[in-house]
């Protein structure tokens, strides 16, 4: 009997504590706000999102977010896609309820992943990613690209910026299946190493996060847009936690590698 319980014990574990919170569902459990902070996107309100999906044992699952930047390529975050043959990886266009099918989705595998060739796991710097797509992406009312700004056309500290993901809605948690946006203000780079410290924020990162926390980008929207008025200035790369005060999210900040991106497609 003890050893029947023992068994149960040890399985309940496994089946309830796999090693990847992400990709299990807690739907029993009481739903705090998303993205961390944040609220529901409406269906198509950012058609430049992109669910970056990977086949594994239990079919794709969502992994990170993109965007889309041309009818062959999505922008994301170099961790995202390191290490990832590009066969198993794909993108999932005009996505928004990771559960159910709209027929509004368009999902494209990857033929090429491009990482930055000075990106550095350790320190997250230049934190940037092209895919290339086998098909040409369909533009829709759903589907669409985002602008890129122009190379060093930098955002001032105060600047409010939108991000969008899948993300978990706090540090730890499950995916939620709808879209969530959140709202933060830039953090300017003193500031933000007055957060970090000056060595971990290199010109090419940008901050965005309210100093007493509560919103902010989380695991799953790595890679997703950071972006204002159409144009993306911010890829979800890192921070210490999620909404915590006083440590924004600290995004790639496009502007230095726009002339990368172009020269990359
Ligand atoms: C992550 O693990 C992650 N709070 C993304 C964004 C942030 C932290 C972690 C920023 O994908």
């Amino acid at each position: 009997m003890l050893r029947l319980c023992l068994l149960a014990a040890t399985l309940s574990l496994a089946v309830g504590f796999p090693s990847f919170p992400w990709l299990w569902k807690t739907k029993s459990l009481p739903q705090l706000p998303r993205v961390v902070g944040g609220v529901e996107a409406e269906p198509g309100e950012f058609p430049f999102q992109v669910s970056l999906q990977k086949d594994g044992l239990f079919g794709r699952s969502h992994i990170c977010g993109g965007s889309i930047i041309d009818e062959h390529h999505v922008l994301t975050a170099a961790h995202c896609i390191k290490g990832v043959n590009p066969g198993s990886m794909f993108a999932v266009l005009g996505e928004y309820d990771l559960s159910v099918e709209t027929g509004t989705e368009q999902v494209i595998v990857a033929t090429d992943l491009t990482i930055h060739e000075h990106y550095d796991g350790q320190t997250f710097t230049n934190d940037v990613g092209v895919l290339r797509l086998l098909a040409t992406i369909i533009y829709s009312d759903t589907v669409q690209p985002i602008d890129l700004p122009e190379q060093m056309e930098l955002l001032e500290g105060g600047e409010l910026v939108l991000t969008t993901g899948w993300g978990t809605t706090v540090e730890g948690g499950s995916i939620p299946d709808i879209l969530r946006k959140v709202e933060v203000p830039v953090v300017s780079d003193t500031d933000c190493r007055v957060s970090y410290g000056v060595t971990d924020i290199a010109d090419h990162m940008i901050c965005a996060g309210l100093p007493e926390g509560g919103k902010d980008a989380c695991q799953g929207d790595s890679g997703g847009p950071l972006f204002a008025n159409g144009t993306q200035y911010g890829i979800v790369s890192w921070g210490y936690g999620c909404a915590r005060p006083n440590y924004p999210g600290v995004y790639t900040e496009v502007a230095y590698f726009v002339d990368w991106i172009n020269n990359h497609l």
